[in-house]
């Protein structure tokens, strides 16, 4: 048997939302290479952030590689909100709750799937075994003295996950408890996944260039003492009028959370930066630069610094149409 290399490190991904072509491109370029549908890097290991699904061209290609590299030791991922949107969107609801699936399958929910339920449709086993898949990827990992989660490093809800399942991975149970808010569930699903959302102020939106309306803002979880909205706010769009100034209220303030400068190096993604990758904290990086609008698939390669440095970011600029990338070299992935 082959002794492997010492493992220099891990190599981080963002959200990849089915630009599986530039995720073949992404892993050539970190010095992965393919042999019998596996990519492989003699010292390093791929950490997957969440949200391979949704939006892209090419969504199977995106599953199916990082499915292979988590099978095969050479990667691991953690949950995404568009996976537990995907796995809720297609569980039969229980009796009771008053609708037919644990998500309802409204206009809004059937758009956010769309585009992953047609490019599946002619391939249905290959759909529910993907499901499946899903089920068995944790909500955040810790190792190596790195942290992963999507979108929220949230301690105590972490504890109170892991106390119950060491894994950090949900099963049926957790999933049908998570589709009525208020129960544990929900608020460790939604805070872990989607982060900290602070409601906007009554008869106020704002139209999203992803084309929804949204009434909450997106805040992050790394402010020492924060104040103002603006000190939190953490997302593409703009606040309308005046409310970066508007002060947090003490309820606002009691539903963040806070990631200190002393905590060990943690990975998110979910959060749809734009332009080129920066660290928002010393021990932080988001690594999602809106691949699938055209921006940039990010690695971070990390290799056991607790500072992480803004030099150790890699990315591949998406191109418009994501079709004419060269077909990912004779990958082999059926
Ligand atoms: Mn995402």
């Amino acid at each position: 048997m082959k002794t492997r290399a010492r493992l220099e490190g891990y190599d981080l991904i963002g959200d990849v939302h089915g630009c599986g072509a530039t995720l073949a491109a992404l892993l050539e370029k970190l010095g992965y290479h393919q042999r019998g549908g596996v990519y492989r890097h003699p010292r390093r290991r791929v950490i997957f952030l969440g949200d391979l699904i949704d939006r892209g061209p090419r969504i199977r290609l995106a599953v199916r590689i990082a499915r292979r590299m988590v099978e095969e030791g050479e990667a691991h991922i953690v949950m995404g909100n568009h996976e537990v949107n995907a796995l809720a969107y297609c569980h039969p609801a229980p009796g009771g709750l008053g609708r037919d699936w644990l998500r309802e399958h409204s206009p809004r929910h059937n758009r956010i799937i769309m585009e992953t339920l047609e490019q599946y449709r002619d391939h249905p086993q290959e759909w529910e075994d993907a499901l499946a898949w899903f089920m068995d990827i944790p909500l955040c990992l810790e190792r190596d003295g790195l942290r992963v989660v999507h979108a929220c490093w949230d301690q105590p809800l972490i504890d109170e996950l892991r106390l119950a399942r060491p894994d950090a991975c949900i099963d049926r149970n957790f999933l049908v408890d998570s589709a009525t808010p208020g129960t544990r569930a929900f608020r460790i699903l939604d805070r872990l996944t989607r982060g900290i959302h602070i409601p906007l102020p009554a008869g106020m939106a704002i139209h999203s260039g992803d084309g929804y309306t949204r009434r909450s803002f997106r805040a992050h979880f790394w402010a020492e003492a924060p104040c103002t909205w603006g000190d939190v706010v953490f997302q593409p769009d703009n606040l309308p009028g005046e409310l970066e100034q508007r002060s947090l209220s003490s309820d606002e303030r009691a539903m963040l959370s806070h990631y200190g400068v002393d905590q060990p190096p943690l990975f998110i993604g979910h959060y749809w930066c734009e332009g080129v990758p920066a660290l928002p904290a010393p021990n932080i990086a988001c690594l999602d630069y809106s691949a699938v609008k055209f921006g940039r698939l990010v690695a971070y390669r990390w290799s056991g610094e607790r500072r992480l440095d803004a030099d150790n970011f890699t990315w591949l600029s998406v191109p418009r149409e994501e079709q004419t990338r060269p077909r990912p070299w004779e990958i082999d992935l059926d």
